[in-house]
């Protein structure tokens, strides 16, 4: 069985990051260790009020406890950060404990804006990590900031475009990068994937669902890296990371409040049937 561990917050209500990446790594099969970055209320996307502990100071004490335990990693998934100082202490993690497989997912912002209680620093530290990876997946605003572009709104730009935002970002260093939430023309929206190496391209785009919930970006990400883990290579990783986030935006559409996230509980089945299994 492979191994990840993820880093990122513990939101206590709110279905994102660690408490999607848990429930969904595991259903498919991959043991899912975490460090929390930060413990909050729940997440920050339309909840005033929420409680914000930072634990910053916990990740090098629990990487040189892992060190001394030797403990080994198929996979490192990183997502939202407590701080932008967290993006050296993952750098010296991954430098003490040598994940096989770098996932970053740069989580700070989407629609254009910065999530609240991010300043301009997360954006050069999410790049440092970036540019660490095996495979990173910012969506469009992201990618935007972290190349110091204008934001573009959905149906204003063409692939052309996205290609060259992906060949700058992987002139970085990242091995593989994609970019999440494209969307050239309102009908379809997708992920389009570049490989430094081959200088290929890859794509898969769907249906585009007049709906937006919190905590997809979490979801997708989650379900690729367990994908990938699962060897799947990585058109079909993000086919199955895609559809399964469909399926659970379907599963939620007769709830209104997106603050609540998706019902991916319910598409576990599918999920593994994806899987072959
Ligand atoms: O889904 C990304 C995310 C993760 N964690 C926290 C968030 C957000 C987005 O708003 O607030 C705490």
């Amino acid at each position: 069985m492979k191994k990840v561990v993820t880093i990122q917050d513990i939101s206590c209500f709110g279905k994102c990051s660690a408490t999607v990446a848990l429930p969904v790594i595991s259903a498919m099969g991959v043991e899912c260790a975490v460090i929390p970055t930060a413990v909050l209320s729940t997440h920050t996307g339309g909840f005033t009020g929420y409680t914000f502990r930072d634990l910053t100071d916990d990740i090098p004490a629990v990487t040189a406890h892992w060190k001394k335990e030797g403990l080994r990693f198929d996979g490192l998934y990183t997502g939202y950060l407590g701080s932008p100082e967290q993006a050296a202490m993952i750098g010296r993690f991954i430098d003490e404990i040598r994940p096989s497989y770098i996932f970053i997912d740069p989580a700070m912002a989407d629609n254009g804006r910065l999530y609240a209680g991010f300043g301009p620093e997360i954006v050069g530290a999410m790049k440092s990590l970036c540019d660490r990876a095996d495979l990173i997946v910012p969506n469009l605003t992201e990618a935007t900031l972290m190349l110091g572009e204008e934001y573009r709104a959905p149906g204003t730009y063409d692939k052309a475009y996205i290609h060259d935002l992906l060949r700058r970002l992987a002139e970085g260093g990242a091995k593989t990068a994609a970019i999440t939430g494209v969307n050239v023309n309102g009908a379809q929206q997708g992920i389009v994937a570049y490989h430094r190496d081959t200088g290929e391209f890859e794509e898969y785009f769907h249906e585009n669902l007049p709906v937006s919930y919190h905590g997809t970006g979490d979801l997708f990400a989650a379900t690729l890296i367990g994908a990938i883990m699962r060897e799947k290579p990585l058109a079909e990783a993000l086919r199955i990371a895609a559809t399964n986030v469909l399926n659970a935006i379907r599963a939620t559409m007769d709830d209104p409040d997106y603050r609540y996230s998706v019902k991916f509980e319910l598409c576990v089945p599918e999920l593994l049937a994806m899987l072959g299994e």
